[in-house]
């Protein structure tokens, strides 16, 4: 197994010699977070973040991510040279021979909470959602009352860009996908690196806004569009198991066996009502999703990508980035090691 940590480079208040620190780490899951999207990366600063990196005793294993452009999402005109901005900064990706891109395609957020610091009965905190909550935010403010968007949009803009959906459904944002599949995944075949598409987070739509990568259909759809071995996922547990109706081991070992998973996210929901959740610690027997088969169905398809501990609650009474502790992350990326010399043990 390939065990990453994220790393939110030199702005991130967890030191490169704390996750140094953690059993089994190799590699780090980082980005260059002062590109404005749209704009290609250069490969002098994706260098020195690797060096950064390097220096500590570590890897720089996945990018994730590089933003796509809303127009490209919107396929608006000026997505051809923004594409083309996109294929530049895998190019260098591939030059300095970081092999996967962690990316997504969803409209306006990436991510959605509704809740970053929900008390659990432990005492530790979690991220949260409930779309009855989500339903009360008042759009008219920008995003100023959205948790963790709060300066992102203000409210012109924001209606702008959902004013700019209205004309895009889900069909039509599959086709926007595939066209800049169609363009980026042959430079990065040619770049040796794996394309990996995230899944929506949460996996249904929010604001009226199309989402499509949300089942085990959709990720086979996805890596139909462009049916190269580069086209693939990360298969992320916590976004896809807050859908009840999404049999995670059945779906890890169908895209497993289609060797189409370049990239494990491992965390666990607890699923408390319709398009309601709240994160919990890594373990099976904390949340919904059970770990162990994930685990195994990946193992028996001979899966060697990067795989991360993905959000951790707060606990011990650390503060930072929610969901993005060094505590609890640690603790998960002990169990996943555990799980899985056990489950390399059996055979
Ligand atoms: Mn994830």
């Amino acid at each position: 197994m390939y065990l990453t940590f994220r790393w939110f480079g030199a702005a991130d208040p967890i030191p490169l010699a704390h996750i140094r620190q953690i059993p089994g780490i190799r590699g780090v899951v980082s980005a260059l977070y002062d590109v404005p999207v749209g704009a290609p990366w250069s490969r002098e600063q994706l260098e020195r973040l690797g060096r950064d990196i390097d220096a500590a005793g570590l890897t720089l294993a996945v990018v994730e991510s590089i933003p796509v452009h809303e127009d490209i999402k919107l396929g608006r005109p000026t997505r051809d040279r923004l594409i083309a901005n996109y294929c530049e900064s895998v190019r260098a990706m591939g030059e300095l021979g970081i092999p996967v891109l962690c990316y997504n395609f969803m409209p306006v957020f990436d991510w959605m909470r509704t809740e970053l610091a929900m008390p659990l009965a432990d005492g530790s905190t979690a991220l949260a959602y409930d779309d009855r909550a989500l339903r009360a935010v008042n759009l008219a403010h920008g995003t100023s009352d959205l948790p963790g968007w709060a300066a992102t949009y203000g409210p012109g803009e924001l209606q702008a860009l959902l004013a700019a959906y209205r004309d895009v459904d889900t069909e039509r944002l599959w086709d926007h996908l595939a066209y800049f599949l169609e363009r980026v995944v042959p430079v990065a075949e040619e770049a040796r690196v794996r394309m990996a598409i995230h899944p929506d987070d949460p996996p249904w739509s929010i604001f009226g806004l199309p989402r499509i990568i949300c089942r085990g259909p959709d990720l086979e759809r996805l890596v139909g569009l462009v049916d190269r071995p580069a086209n693939g996922v990360t298969f992320c547990t916590g976004s896809l198991g807050a859908r009840p109706d999404n049999d995670l081991p059945a779906m890890a070992r169908r895209l497993g066996e289609m060797g189409r998973i370049h990239f494990a996210h491992c965390r666990n929901v607890r699923i408390t009502g319709e398009h309601q959740f709240h994160e919990t610690p890594h373990p099976s027997a904390c949340g919904g999703v059970d770990l162990r088969e994930v685990l195994r169905a990946l193992h028996d398809t001979g899966f060697t990508g990067p795989m991360r501990p993905d959000h951790g609650r707060m606990i011990w009474g650390e503060r930072g980035r929610p969901g993005y502790g060094l505590y609890d992350r640690a603790l998960g990326a002990m169990y996943l090691q555990g799980l899985w010399e056990g489950i390399s043990n059996d055979q």
